[in-house]
């Protein structure tokens, strides 16, 4: 079912947090932005798309997580699955429409084939991946927690590999300490890219030493099929530690630098949301609360726990570092 939300979601409840801030900037003076984006918004309130469940290919076999020295049960949540239709219809996506409702619908039929990765900057081997090299990596299935900034949270069983295991072979220089990311920028193919909703195209970026961490991945899929086109396809990153919008969806470049690269949320509103953005219960955002949660799925709330509950695996990249500070 499209447009569905889960029963307990009211928009009362879940506002449109990131939208919020977006019509703050639009009275900032991108006025035709976002006129077309009310607009956009209102037609789909009153013409709701026809019901259909995308469904991806299967996967054909992926190997289940190996026990990482170190890393435990951190591969896989103990925690109840949120059911596909919620993960596959309640979806940011802003490439494809502010609305979560409509992202699945808006990006049905994207087109993710031929697609390449190029992987380029301070690395030994630079390289273009294309989509077949990119599932040719022995594939996983990690059960992660998604939380995002706007204070829900998922569980979803990806499938995907490790970003180390693509950085390895690039082989970064000494100089590398950063990783940028980049979503792919085609208005025709991404529609609400014709707006200036966000500065495309999407970008976002990691600590070299964040982007090599095990837990780090890019995922093809979810629910052993084919990543569905609003939740990344054809490849989308995963950080299970950090709030959701550092997931960048539909990744057509990866660039290795010395300098922190720009974020798009933090380029947006940089005292709201900052280069690292490590779920952390003990600062809240500038407009509300990151102290609890809602699992889509259940009424009541949960307690966010540090780091998404990564601590243990993560902790050690952030020591001695102010966190409120880095935020
Ligand atoms: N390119 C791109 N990536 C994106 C976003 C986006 O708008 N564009 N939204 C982010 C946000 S805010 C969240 S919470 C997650 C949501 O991922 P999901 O829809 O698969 O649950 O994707 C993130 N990645
Ligand atoms: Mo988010």
């Amino acid at each position: 079912m499209l447009n569905k939300k889960p029963d307990d979601i009211r928009d009362s409840e879940i506002t449109d947090k990131h939208l919020y801030l977006n019509r703050r900037s639009f009275m900032r003076g991108a006025a035709l932005a976002a006129t077309t984006v009310g607009t956009g918004l209102l037609y789909r309130r009153l013409n709701p798309p026809p019901a259909e469940t995308p469904k991806g290919e299967k996967f054909s076999g992926f190997a289940k997580p190996t026990s990482e020295a170190g890393l435990g049960a951190g591969f896989t949540v103990n925690e109840k699955l949120t059911p596909l239709e919620d993960i596959i219809n309640y979806n940011n996506f802003y490439e494809f429409s502010t609305d979560k409702g409509s992202v699945a619908s808006e990006s049905k039929g994207f087109l993710t084939k031929p697609w390449t990765v190029s992987v380029e900057g301070l690395v030994n081997k630079p390289r273009t991946f294309d989509l077949d090299e990119l599932l040719s990596f022995p594939l996983e299935e990690r059960v992660y927690r998604l939380r995002c900034v706007e204070g829900w949270s998922m569980v979803i069983p990806w499938i995907g590999f490790p970003l180390a295991r693509l950085l390895e072979e690039v082989e970064p220089t000494e100089q590398a300490r950063y990783v940028a990311f980049q979503t792919l920028y085609d208005p025709k193919r991404m529609p609400n890219q014709r707006t200036g909703v966000l500065d495309w195209p999407y970008v976002e970026g990691l600590r070299l030493d964040e982007a090599k961490h095990p837990l780090t991945i890019l995922a093809t899929g979810l629910y052993g099929e084919t990543l569905p086109p609003q939740d990344g396809a054809p490849i989308r990153l995963v950080v299970p530690w950090k709030y959701g919008f550092k997931s960048i969806k539909s990744i057509v470049k990866i660039q290795l630098g010395a300098d922190e690269p720009p974020a798009t949320w933090n380029i947006q509103a940089p005292n709201e949301y900052g280069f690292y953005s490590n779920v952390n219960p003990n600062v809240p955002h500038p407009r509300w609360s990151q102290a609890r949660e809602r699992r889509i799925g259940e009424f009541r709330m949960r307690e966010t726990l540090m780091f998404n509950g990564y601590g243990e695996q993560v902790a050690h990249l952030y020591a001695g570092m102010d966190l409120k500070r880095y935020f």
